[in-house]
């Protein structure tokens, strides 16, 4: 015990060196704190009075001991918004640290990124869902839109006459609409003033329209250096660069297609939509780096997201491949077994396992009238004792061509064929309740309607019913990523131009002269009808 106290008394030396450091702080700190002072100054004068009890509202927050879950929330917003910043990563660090961490039921304190406004200039699919993601985690998400016309996709895949489609329903929940013609000069007044009171403006327009807009990221930058600027384009700086991308062309483009179908069938689309959603996906993900970097930093920057590389992200596996077959054939693959050769590049796989342990979909009972009653199988290295005494097959556990990985590798469709004829005895259900037993890894082929009906789902809140004033009951999926204290509701999505006196007025603080004149110009299209809720 002794021994280690003398340990921990720190040195004459060491004593003196920090003295000295904290000498050399304390002179510092003065010129600093002016430094900050005047930031926050101008930073004020530019957003208006509104924001002006900013820097107050944090000193008396920072003399309460515990906070109340109010004032806590208005100090984080003012934290992202650019209101009075801690001087430094370390003193951030402390006063995190100092924080009692809340005591509030979990769900219960606010969510993840509420005090967030994102300025949401997207259409179609992969932009709209990255801003939904972040508005099922707390964002405020203004969606700006055409007046008249909005999101095209509003009126696109129509189901319900004069209804918005669930194309754009599914897509844009928890966001609020206002409509500004962006070209129009009174809706470009308009616009900067959104930009200097949002955090993130995120955009997948084509290539050029934003800066065609007059919006370029060094004038958006200039007028809140704090602006994160996250773009989807379909490919990044390159011969294509240009270019319009949907969905299917980011799967061609991004090796999704040539190495998804059969052998001896043509390229192939999923449809999982891994160049839109997926990419969008990737979006939010950088957002929510820059917002965590510009708490460090003070400053924002531009996020991109291709939809190229986010569809090459997710065929990652095949790149793999790709190497390996430099080193020869590609034994998993089950034209390896069947002494297809290989070419130059990464074949098609059918329904062959992307991993180590060989799988494939397989019949069961009623395959000939549901397209749908079919099980995806694995046979799973550990469980294969399992899988042939399920199947009938007890010989093969010790038998040299089944009973190890790499002898059953060549006979892998005899395997299959084999255990289909067992499958074929039973409901997908079946088979998966008696797999189960075993745990060996398989899963039904589920259908978008049985999904739909899924009870666990609806539980969960991946599968959620919505009301809809114009459309009636629909069902969307929720947020998919489940964070127990910061708890998703899904609400339905804005009617055209809903918010936009409300977003002038409460976010713009906007007088009703101002309002007026904005309406007059013609720069938001007509009063859009407010919802009958
Ligand atoms: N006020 C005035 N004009 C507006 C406006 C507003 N509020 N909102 C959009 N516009 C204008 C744009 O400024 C642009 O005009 P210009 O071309 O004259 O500058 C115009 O509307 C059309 O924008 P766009 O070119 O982005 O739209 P598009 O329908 O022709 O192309 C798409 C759609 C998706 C192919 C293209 O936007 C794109 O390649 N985006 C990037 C990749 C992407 O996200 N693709 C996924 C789409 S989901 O499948």
């Amino acid at each position: 015990m002794a021994k280690t106290t003398k340990k921990m008394t720190p040195t004459r030396k060491a004593v003196a060196k920090r003295a000295a450091a904290k000498k050399a702080t304390v002179k510092k700190a003065p010129a600093k704190r002016a430094r900050v002072k005047k930031t926050t100054a101008k930073r004020i004068a530019a957003r208006g009075s509104a924001k002006s009890t900013t820097s107050s509202r944090r000193t008396r927050a920072k003399t309460k001991p515990v906070p109340k879950a109010g004032a806590r929330r208005g100090a984080a917003s003012s934290e992202v918004r650019g209101g009075a910043r801690p001087k430094s990563a370390a003193f951030r660090g402390r006063a995190a640290a100092s924080r009692s961490p809340s005591r509030k039921p979990w769900g219960a304190d606010g969510k993840a990124l509420d005090g967030v406004r994102i300025l949401d200039f997207t259409h179609v699919q992969s932009g709209p869902t990255c801003t939904q993601l972040l508005a099922w985690f707390g964002a405020d998400v203004i969606k700006v839109e055409r007046p008249g016309v909005g999101d095209i996709t509003r009126g696109q895949l129509r189901d319900v006459p004069n209804a918005d489609s669930l194309y754009f329903t599914m897509l844009n929940h928890n966001k609020r609409s206002i409509t500004i013609d962006s070209k129009h000069p009174e809706g470009k007044g308009v616009l900067e003033a959104l930009v200097k009171s949002c955090d993130v403006l995120v955009e997948n327009f084509a290539p050029g329209a934003l800066e065609r807009m007059g919006l370029t990221f060094e004038h958006i930058h200039k007028l809140n250096p704090r602006m994160i600027v996250a773009s989807v384009k379909g490919f990044g700086p390159g011969p294509y660069e240009d270019c319009k991308v949907y969905e299917n062309v980011a799967q061609c483009a991004g090796g999704a297609a040539s190495t998804t179908g059969f052998l001896d069938g043509p390229p192939l689309v999923t449809g999982a939509q891994i160049g839109d959603s997926g990419t969008g996906l990737h979006l939010a993900l950088g957002i929510v780096c820059a917002l965590y970097q510009r708490n460090r930093t003070g400053r924002g920057q531009k996020v991109l997201t291709a939809m190229q590389d986010g569809v090459l992200n997710l065929c990652r596996v095949k790149l793999r491949d790709q190497q390996r077959l430099k080193h020869g054939p590609l034994k998993e693959y089950s034209q390896y077994g069947q002494n297809i050769p290989f070419g130059e590049a990464t074949p098609r796989a059918g329904n062959d396992s992307g991993g180590g342990q060989p799988g494939w979909i397989l019949k069961c009972k009623g395959w000939e009238t549901d397209p749908n009653a079919y099980i995806y199988f694995i046979t799973q290295a550990p469980v294969w004792e399992a899988i042939c005494d399920v199947i009938g097959k007890p010989e093969w556990k010790t038998d040299p061509d089944y009973a190890k990985p790499p002898a059953r590798l060549p006979r892998l469709k005899q395997i299959f064929d084999t255990i289909e004829r067992w499958t074929m005895t039973k409901s997908k259900f079946e088979a998966m309740d008696i797999l189960n037993q075993y745990d060996i890894p398989c899963g039904p082929i589920l259908s978008m309607k049985e999904l739909a009906e899924e009870e666990s789902l609806r539980k969960t809140g991946t599968i959620v019913e919505i009301d809809h004033p114009t459309r009636g009951k629909y069902l969307t999926v929720g947020n998919p990523i489940k964070l127990s204290d910061s708890l998703s509701e899904v609400k339905r999505s804005p009617l055209l131009g809903e918010h936009t006196e409300e977003i002038l007025r409460d976010v713009l603080k906007f007088d009703r002269r101002r309002i007026a004149k904005v309406q007059s110009s013609g720069a938001l299209g007509e009063a859009a009808p407010l919802a009958a809720e």
